[in-house]
């Protein structure tokens, strides 16, 4: 069965002035799209066809270079529209707020630890916060790989993850990724992140 394009769960512009309304109308609608279209013309045809995204992403390091970057490309981003919000941002509250205190010290410990994931990730990456072995870890993966993929350095289940590649920034930031990173935390969409750390745990 063909993968699709979710829909995003809000209006193109309804992140600004945080990203703009024309990144969000190439990211999703040109790049995660391209992604889509990649992922199905690579499983055409292969006993891929069948399996489920998650199951492709899981299995990185065996299957083919096209279908681990479009497959991984693809589930990133379903991903990263959902982990944002209009009116979000904020700080974490309940169970999540004691984990992040937990693992890092403080809210802005751990802001400082996302960023620097996202800012040292040296060309196209993403940077995740994820739940390994019951706790909270920041880390980052290269390409459109993932903390799910049986290749990646560090793997966990992430709950938020953000692209950091220049395609969702350099529009209205430029070569500036921190600022992005900076401005990034007034969408953060703090209630689906808790939905997904108390499904990991
Ligand atoms: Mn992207």
């Amino acid at each position: 069965m063909a993968f699709t394009l979710p829909a995003l769960p809000y209006a193109h512009e309804a992140l600004e002035p945080h990203i703009d309304t024309l990144t969000m109308q190439i990211h999703h609608g040109k790049h995660h799209q391209a992604y889509v279209d990649n992922l199905n013309k690579a499983i055409a045809g292969t006993d891929n066809e069948n399996k489920s995204l998650e199951e492709l992403v899981k299995h990185a390091g065996t299957i083919s270079p096209a279908v681990r970057n479009n497959g991984g490309g693809h589930w990133n981003h379903s991903f990263f529209w959902e982990s944002l919000a209009p009116n979000a941002g904020g700080t974490p509250t309940g169970e999540l707020a004691d984990a992040i205190n937990a693992a890092f010290g403080s809210f802005d410990d751990f802001k400082t630890k996302f960023a620097a994931a996202g800012t040292t990730r040296f060309g196209s990456g993403w940077a995740w916060l994820i739940v390994k072995d019951g706790k909270l870890e920041v880390s980052s993966t290269p390409n459109q790989d993932n903390p799910l993929m049986d290749v990646a350095e560090v793997k966990g289940t992430p709950i938020l993850g953000v692209d950091v590649w220049e395609h969702a920034y350099y529009l209205k930031y430029q070569n500036k990724r921190p600022d992005y990173l900076t401005a990034i935390w007034n969408l953060i969409n703090w209630s689906k992140v808790a939905e997904r750390f108390a499904a990991a745990k």
